[in-house]
């Protein structure tokens, strides 16, 4: 049974890769209802194309008005991205800064949000995501800061263009001084009275950061925004899931609505058009995938973030892992040494299922623990538990090129699992649950190492969690009793998009 799983899989990989139709086999959505374009090179980046053999279908359709929409942004980022005239004036404007930029009007000029995402990849993709969605409602085109290892990790998402900074990128050498207090950033220049709606520099720096401070939450007021429109380039530092304290600017709002009818597929739709790992990773994901997760009858995914320091191996975050996947039923329940018997006798006449279990963690013996007790005894259901973790390097090393490309790798390979349960807090589970489409079991944040009692709570959407959100005295008052914000479940005062409040 194992075997055919295993061979079915691999010619279904096949087919879809040299374009050979059978009828035994389904039609793969490769363009994921439309969401991505066609027309790129299939094998500088192979993930593009699989990743529908490696997915379920997502039960969630985008909007045509959200893929005609990406479709013009493709259209304006081939205008005005890197190399073409357009660019090339922008570029000039910006080092000269001498025309009267508030009389010219947004549509004679290609306009720039250049991208700084921040320390920790699932930051790093959730501050991209969501100023992505801020590029596609004020019609800037999104560059990338590439000296990192953007490239490493991540395909080019646009067709025809590339969405990375260029390396001469006039600012290039001050991005690493920006911040709250620098002459340029937003909130700065509005205490110094620096910036109105008649007097707009060239370029903007906005700190939206989890140390955003008082000002820099006027980035989300409406008035805000008609001056922040008006400057051509914006140069954006940010590692948080912002876009809840977007739906809160009327004038987004409308527009929202029309691009995501369900609220809750924000992140779903966008990072599966965004993030699409390079050759490099994909490969990563896939020699996991087929050697330990294709054969199984389910797969489960366990994601497990230790915030207290130092962090480490903890008996009571074990114990929680234990009691939350026993007690929702995710995992079998192992029998003790003098039951082994009695459980042999009761499961004689089933075909056992395997499940496989998938940790990622940067400690290995969360998984080591998990894979003995199920090694060393056998199930009340009978079903066969394998557990596998696919790295375990201790320390964050969130700038080291390999270790970020398996930290990719393990993201991906969480959302590809039927079932999820994320650390409480973590960015990186965020991501992974939205690209999966997966609403994960939480566990909560244990207090004074003991073990929480429930361990884990199931999450209401799949949505990330906005874990900083921004108040200030304009419509983002407001946020949190907005009928389609909710606190998340993880963190009390962090907010989430939702459908409905029930
Ligand atoms: N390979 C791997 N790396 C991990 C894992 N957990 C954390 N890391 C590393 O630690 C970094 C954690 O940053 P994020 O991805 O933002 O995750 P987070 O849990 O929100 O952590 P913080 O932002 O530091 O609070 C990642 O970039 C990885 O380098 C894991 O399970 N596997
Ligand atoms: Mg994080």
């Amino acid at each position: 049974m194992l075997l055919s799983f295993s061979n079915n899989f691999k010619n279904q990989l096949l087919d879809a890769t040299t374009n050979v139709s059978k009828e035994s086999v389904k039609p793969v959505d490769k363009l994921v209802g439309g969401l991505l374009a066609a027309g790129f090179n299939e094998d500088s980046c192979l993930s593009r194309n699989q990743s529908s053999l490696y997915r379920k279908p997502s039960p969630y359709k985008p909007s045509e008005y959200l893929v005609s929409k990406l479709r013009s942004y493709e259209m304006l980022h081939k205008r005005c991205g890197p190399g073409t005239y357009a660019y090339k004036r922008a570029q000039e404007r910006l080092l000269h800064g001498d025309e009267d930029l508030a009389r010219k009007s947004n549509a004679e000029l290609c306009q720039y949000i250049v991208c700084v995402p921040l320390r920790g990849l699932g930051n790093r993709m959730l501050g991209l995501t969501s100023l992505f969605l801020y590029a596609l409602l004020t019609e800037r085109v999104m560059l990338v800061d590439q000296r990192k290892d953007m490239s490493d990790l991540f395909c080019d998402p646009f067709p025809g263009s590339s969405w990375l900074l260029p390396l001469n990128f006039p600012l290039t050498d001050q991005i690493d001084s920006f911040n709250l207090e620098h002459s340029r950033c937003y909130g700065t220049m509005l205490k110094n009275h620096a910036i109105n709606s008649t007097t707009i520099p060239s370029h903007l720096y906005l700190h939206l950061l989890h140390d955003h401070g008082d000002y820099t939450k006027m980035f989300f007021c409406e008035k805000d925004q008609t001056v922040i429109r008006k400057v051509p380039w914006l140069v954006v530092k940010s590692n948080l899931y912002f876009v809840p304290s977007l739906w809160l600017i009327p004038s987004f709002q409308t527009e929202l609505i029309k691009l995501f009818p369900q609220k809750e597929t924000v992140f779903h739709h966008l990072s599966r058009y965004l993030f699409h790992p390079t050759n490099q990773v994909w490969g990563m994901v896939t020699s996991s995938y087929n050697a330990y997760l294709a054969r199984a009858d389910e797969r489960l995914g366990i994601q497990v973030r230790v915030y207290s320091r130092p962090a480490g191996y903890f008996q009571h975050v074990m114990d929680q892992i234990v009691a939350c996947t026993q007690r929702e039923k995710l995992l079998p329940e192992a029998a003790a040494q003098e039951e082994e018997s009695q459980v042999t006798n009761n499961n004689t006449s089933k075909i056992p299922k395997v499940k496989v279990v998938l940790v990622t963690s940067l400690h290995p013996e969360y998984s080591d623990n998990l894979r003995n007790m199920y090694m060393k005894r056998p199930t009340w259901t009978g079903d066969i538990v394998q557990v596998y973790q696919p790295s375990g390097d201790r320390f964050q090393k969130v700038d080291e090129k390999i270790h970020e490309q398996k930290a990719l790798a393990e993201i991906y390979l969480l959302s590809l699992t039927d079932k999820l349960v994320t650390s409480a807090w973590s960015t990186f589970g965020y991501v992974a649950q939205g690209l999966g489409g997966l609403k994960p079991w939480i566990l909560y944040k244990p207090e004074n190492r003991t073990a929480p009692d429930p361990p884990c709570v199931r999450d209401y959407s799949m949505e990330p969690c906005f874990l900083k959100p921004a108040l200030y005295g304009c419509e983002a008052k407001a946020e949190i009793n907005a009928p389609f914000l909710r606190h998340c479940h993880d963190r009390t005062w962090g907010v989430k998009l939702v459908d409905s409040q029930d």
